[in-house]
This record gives C-alpha cells, structure tokens and sequence, in this order.
C-alpha cells in the first residue's frame, strides 16, 4: 500500500483532552443560561455539521462560495501578480484545502503552504492528499483554534507571509472582534506580507434570507443539528423536533441572525454540581446560534486601514453580491503588544 506523504504537523491544541473539553462545556453552559441563551457557531462544526456546511455551499441559494470562485477565475492575474514570488500562503480554516489547492492548480503556487485548522484529522488528511497533487510545495498543518490567541510557529520565515481567509468567515465575528482579529493577523506580517480575504456585501434583504432558510432546509438542519452537537458535547437532553429554524436579516445591524426557536415551552437539562442543571425555555423563546455581518465594499476598506493594512485592492462581481480584497501591512505600523 502507498505510505502518505510526509507533512509536517504542529498541534497547538488538544481537542479531546480533560481541561479542553471541561472549557467547551463552561462555555455551552454560560451561553445556554444567560438571559438570552446563545451557542457559539463554532459548535455548528462536528462532522455531520462540516458536512451540511459543505451541502450548503452546493445550494442556489447560496451564492457567497460560487460567487467567491467567480470572481477568483475572472481575476487570477491580478490575485497572482499581488501575491508575487515565493511567499509563505496561511490558509486559516483551510477545512479541505480545496480553495488553495485550486489556486495552486491555476498556477499560483506559493514556497510553502501552511494550512490552520480546528479540525487536526480532517487537516492532516487534507494536507497528505494536497501534498500528494503537489509534492514540489513544502506543506505545514497547524491544528490551532486561530479565532483565540494563535501564534505562527517560530522559524517560519518573516518575509512574504500572506494570509488568506476566503469564504466571508470574516462576518462570523462582530466588526469589533473582527477589527480586533485582523490587526493581530497584521502583527505577525511585515510590509513585504498581506492578506487576501472574502467578504459577503449587503444586498437585497430577500437574496440574504433566502441564503440562510433554503427551500430545502438543508441550512435548517445545520443550525438545528447544532443541539445533536451539543447533547453529545454536554450529556444533554434536547429534543430537536422541539426546534425550528429561524433566519433573519437585521438591516441596521447590517447582519443575517440565526436562531432555534421552541416549538412550545420546553426545558433543556445536563449534569450539573448537583444533579441536572435545567434551561426552562416559553414557546416562541429563542437561542441565538450565528450572526453573519454583512459589509459595504468601503466599510471593508476602513477596517483593514484601522487595523493596520494599506495598499488595498479589491475586485468584485458584476453583481457587487461579494468582494475580494487584498491588502498589504502598512509600514511604520506600531506592534500591538501581546
Ligand atoms: C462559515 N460562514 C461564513 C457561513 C456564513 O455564511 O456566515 C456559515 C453559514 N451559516 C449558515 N449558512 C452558512
């Protein structure tokens, strides 16, 4: 049988350990009991959830994924030409690699390839069989919650190092967080460095409903698969036909919301200090789950300036449904310290 090849794999956590689970359920617990219950999205991604996300970006509906590699194949040039010669790509929740690995096979091929990701054997396995399309690139995989406090690996070199974020990920945070997340993307770059990222821009209230509650329910059941997540996570004891699907867009916040709505009053329980804890919910009452922010091409703009980026590029759809930007670090930028 053919060995895989070798990556290099460098773990900065350890998902299935004591502490770091005792952690996740702090969080879930704290969410679930404050006076509007929220989940973290990230807990939308077990691997059932990885795999609707996939389905979903497979819907008509959803046009940020088509759009996104629309306009990559309309602007390969112009993303080669920013990106230069021999420099270090960062593909942060590179999932199955498969956005950078088109890239390569168009032509645009960096030095070395490192690839950050939660999941560490979906990564690994992503990497190898990458690694094996393209052997000439050197291939690093991180497996590291880069939404937290996350370091590049010492020796990676300095020069050139360009991060790259598609798929409007970016809109999971709020504007603050996300201002926040990418001025310590800029920290660890120097001028010769940028970053190439997605976002989704505002439009039509209907286009964006519709991308968030599908004919098809498929993004009905990542939301609500989220609860099977959480049961499994937590010892908990959810009924998810109990839960419907709600998508909004909230037009002054400039962001699509999902919820998980009770069908009728209903309470949650897990195991707690003494005994189950319990979450009574009334029906109609509501569990905050995502919110997806969506950007004006110039609002995007100011935020990468605020945060330290210069130089700014952007190319976009004929539709402006979605935006690709690139953007170098400013010079005489002070380091945020740490
Ligand atoms: C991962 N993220 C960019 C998606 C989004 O559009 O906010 C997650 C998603 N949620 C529902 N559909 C897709």
């Amino acid at each position: 049988m053919q060995q895989p090849p070798e990556v290099t794999l460098l773990q900065f956590l350890d998902r299935d350990s004591p502490q770091q689970n005792a952690r996740l359920r702090r969080e879930l617990v704290a969410g679930l009991l404050q006076p509007q219950a929220a989940i973290a999205p990230k807990f939308f991604y077990d691997a059932l959830g990885s795999r609707l996300f996939e389905a979903i970006t497979e819907l008509p509906e959803y046009y940020p994924t088509r759009t996104e590699a629309a306009i990559f194949a309309q602007y390969l040039p112009a993303v080669r030409q920013a990106l230069g010669e021999a420099f270090t790509l960062i593909d942060l929740g590179c999932g199955s690699c498969a956005k950078a690995g088109k890239l390569f096979h168009a032509g645009v091929l960096p030095a070395r390839y490192v690839a950050v990701d939660i999941s560490v054997d979906y990564l690994r396995k992503s990497l190898q069989h990458l690694k094996r399309e393209l052997p000439a690139i050197e291939m690093i995989g991180i497996g590291a919650d880069f939404t937290e406090e996350f370091r590049l690996p010492d020796g990676l070199p300095a020069e050139r190092r360009m991060f790259f974020y598609p798929g409007s990920s970016i809109g999971n945070f709020s504007p603050d967080e996300a201002g926040r997340f990418l001025r310590r993307l800029a920290d660890q770059i120097d001028e010769s460095g940028g970053l190439l990222i997605g976002v989704d821009l505002i439009k039509d209230r209907a286009l964006l409903e519709a991308a968030y509650d599908d004919p098809l329910g498929v993004t009905a059941a990542f939301n609500r698969n989220l609860l099977r997540h959480v049961n499994v996570l937590l010892e908990a004891d959810f009924d998810i036909g109990d839960w419907q699907h709600v998508a909004c867009y909230n037009a002054d916040a400039a962001r699509i919301e999902m919820h998980l709505e009770a069908r009728r009053a209903i309470s949650a329980s897990w195991p707690g200090a003494n005994g189950r804890s319990l979450r009574r919910f009334a029906a109609g009452e509501r569990i905050h789950t995502e919110s997806s922010w969506k950007y004006s091409a110039q609002g995007f703009a100011a935020l990468l300036r605020s945060a330290g980026f210069a130089e700014i590029q952007v190319w976009t759809d004929p539709r402006n449904w979605f935006a690709l930007f690139f953007a170098r670090r400013a010079g005489n930028q002070p380091r945020t310290a740490t």
